[in-house]
């Protein structure tokens, strides 16, 4: 034995050593997962048909969200109250109905940085978001990740908890397909410059270790200032800009502001939206509701509903109680709404290949969500 281990190559030799042929294996299994993550791959498979096997990881071109292949596309779904309140409508079923009978592509988490949000549990809530990006995964929506900066509205406040958070995330998340960022919900009482300094320093920290994951940026007054932004872009690719509206309160202006951004060669992506004024509880609007929902959908930019939940203000789409008895079509007359609008003239998704999910599948996938919503439970 010893003789023939001398006589052997030096790799054949370590090969006799079963630890270091496992060092070995290790060392090309870490090599392959470093070579896919530079591709922007990742191992996850995504179901065969869903948003995510069908785009795999989304990038920026020009002003549009476009999929892997650079085809555009545009994202429809559901943001969360605060989880630190409604908890018990996330869950597993909750996120399955939500693709199965309302078909939405997207899921956001808005994690509140105060009012009993992120800062009064960190690591509780990092987990919490760990589940439900792994629970998206499963389901092959895309997940946004909101930082949901709202009170105080200097996003500057809590910089060093936010460097550490999206430090963590885009380590455990950066290179999966489906998740994306928010790294500021609503900037308030702070000009642009003073956001952008915040935006520099996580935009950094998140290219540090993923160059390509598309990063959202908050605007000042409550997300609605994308024209002044657009002025004075963060310095990075696959960058968009918030724009938020309450169809109570935010009406042919603020979109006349929108469209000076977008002519300014702004990226926008509506985070959240609601069917009340900007309380979240009066004046129901589902006119300028559909008004706004047109004006996007012509345009293909991304939109996402505050909220899903039972709160019972005008603006949450589950009647009170829903969610404990998981009736997660239990709808509110908001909800009834948004679940229409959802589905209605969807633009299909073109079919990508070789783009980062498991896409195996043909140009049929395009029927994905119109075969789920035939299931609708209503
Ligand atoms: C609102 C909730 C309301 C809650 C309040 C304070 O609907 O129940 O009491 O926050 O936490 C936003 C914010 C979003 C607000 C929503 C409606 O991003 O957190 O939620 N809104 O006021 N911007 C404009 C409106």
């Amino acid at each position: 034995m010893g003789k023939e281990k001398h006589t052997n190559s030096l790799i054949t030799t370590n090969f006799n050593n079963n630890s270091n042929l496992m060092r070995f294996k290790k060392f090309i299994a870490s090599l392959i997962v470093a070579f896919s993550c530079a591709m922007g791959l990742q191992a996850q498979n995504y179901p065969a048909g869903s948003p995510v096997a069908v785009n795999g990881k989304l990038k920026v071109s020009g002003t549009q969200l476009v999929n892997a292949c650079g085809d555009p596309v545009q994202l429809r779904g559901m943001s969360t109250h605060g989880p630190q309140w409604f908890g018990q409508c996330y869950n597993k079923s909750a996120l399955q109905a939500l693709v199965k009978d309302w078909g939405v592509s997207v899921f956001r988490w808005a994690m509140y940085v105060e009012e009993k949000g992120y800062i009064t549990n960190p690591s509780g809530f990092r987990q919490k978001i760990d589940e439900m990006a792994d629970i998206c995964g499963e389901l092959g929506i895309y997940f946004l990740i909101d930082w949901h900066v709202l009170t105080p509205g200097d996003p500057n406040a809590h910089k060093s908890e936010a460097i550490e958070f999206w430090k963590y995330m885009s380590q455990k998340h950066g290179n999966k397909a489906h998740v994306l960022y928010e790294i500021c919900n609503e900037p308030n009482r702070v000009d642009w410059s003073t956001v952008r300094k915040y935006a520099d320093d996580v935009v950094k920290t998140i290219r540090d270790n993923n160059d390509q994951t598309v990063i959202i940026v908050g605007t000042p007054n409550w997300s609605q200032d994308v024209d002044v932004a657009g002025n004075s872009k963060v310095n990075s690719t696959n960058i968009m800009y918030t724009l938020h509206f309450y169809a109570g309160t935010h009406k042919e202006y603020l979109r006349q502001k929108a469209q000076s951004a977008l002519n300014n060669n702004t990226p926008i992506f509506v985070t959240e939206f609601g069917t009340s004024d900007a309380s979240g509880d009066n004046a129901y609007s589902p006119d300028e509701t559909r008004t706004w929902i047109n004006w996007l959908n012509e345009r293909k930019i991304s939109w996402i509903c505050w909220s899903f939940s039972d709160h019972g203000e005008v603006s949450s789409t589950l009647i009170p109680g829903s969610c404990n008895g998981g009736r997660w079509n239990n709808v509110s007359t908001s909800g009834q709404l948004i679940k229409g609008l959802i589905s209605a003239n969807k633009i299909p998704f073109i079919a990508c290949a070789n783009q980062g999910g498991n896409n195996n599948q043909n140009n049929n996938n395009n029927n994905w969500n119109d075969q789920n919503n035939n299931n609708n439970q209503n």
